[in-house]
């Protein structure tokens, strides 16, 4: 059955967390925003999400059917998919072990979207300008090094060995770090500038994220929509400041 996968059209935004772990796997999906056609565009999306007559229907994008089972939340997305894709560890237990790396992933991704909208989602950036800049500069100074640094440590701490965040295989969590670390350099390259030597596992697992053939191809492909100043990485050169 093919996966159909419910996001916003032009942006990468946390879709692109799913559609990584779908692209590394080669599954067999539709990205239903970006088609047109009956139970296509974003009209099909806005569809589900003011049925009412569906069941379970999902708060917000992304959303993940599967044949009649709809699947809200990047991470619990992954959790039911990691394991159908292969992307998942093979012990049982250590999949809430990767579902909580990812959901500390789910976090950052808010804190992320704070640093460009502070104040209300409803508002336009130009709106809350000020806020974003004194919050941006809190994250750039406090949450990255916390967030990063836990990662390199969970990197240096896996017994497995540090090219993956757990086990000795790639999992779904691995794909969704090389896209932090993709935004964060988008986002903030100033303040990205240094993480090669700060970070220097996750900068090894970015770029061996990068060269996996079916990344690569991905990344290459036009399914890749640029980051933009629509997304959830946003970047905006007032907001970005080198602290190294
Ligand atoms: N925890 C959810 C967050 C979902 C979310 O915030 N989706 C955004 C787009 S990236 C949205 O459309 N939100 C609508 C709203 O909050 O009103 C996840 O990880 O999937």
């Amino acid at each position: 059955m093919t996966y159909e996968l419910y996001y916003w059209d032009g942006i990468q935004g946390r879709g692109e967390f799913v559609r990584l772990a779908l692209e590394e796997a080669g599954a067999d999906y539709i990205d239903i925003t970006r088609q047109s056609g009956h139970g296509r565009g974003t009209g099909a999306m806005f569809a589900i999400l003011q049925s009412d007559s569906e069941a379970h229907i999902p708060f917000a994008p992304p959303f993940l059917r599967d044949g009649d089972l709809i699947i809200p939340h990047v991470a619990n997305i992954l959790l039911y998919l990691g394991p159908k894709l292969g992307l998942a560890p093979g012990d049982e237990r250590l999949r809430y072990v990767i579902n909580g790396l990812q959901l500390t992933i789910t976090d950052f991704v808010a804190e992320v979207h704070d640093t460009h909208h502070p104040i209300a989602t409803s508002l336009y950036y130009e709106d809350q300008k000020e806020e974003a800049k004194a919050r941006s500069a809190d994250f750039i100074k406090e949450r990255i090094p916390k967030f990063l640094g836990y990662f390199e440590r969970v990197l240096r701490q896996n017994p497995d060995g540090s090219k993956h965040i757990t086990g000795d295989t790639l999992t779904y969590v691995d794909l969704s770090l090389f896209q932090i670390v993709e935004g964060l350099l988008y986002a903030f390259p100033k303040a990205m500038s240094n993480y090669r030597n700060k970070y220097p596992l996750l900068a090894a697992l970015h770029d061996s994220v990068a060269q996996r053939p079916n990344i690569a191809s991905y990344l290459r492909s036009d399914r890749r929509l640029p980051f933009n100043t629509d997304g959830i990485f946003r970047h905006y050169p007032e907001l970005d400041i080198d602290m190294s």
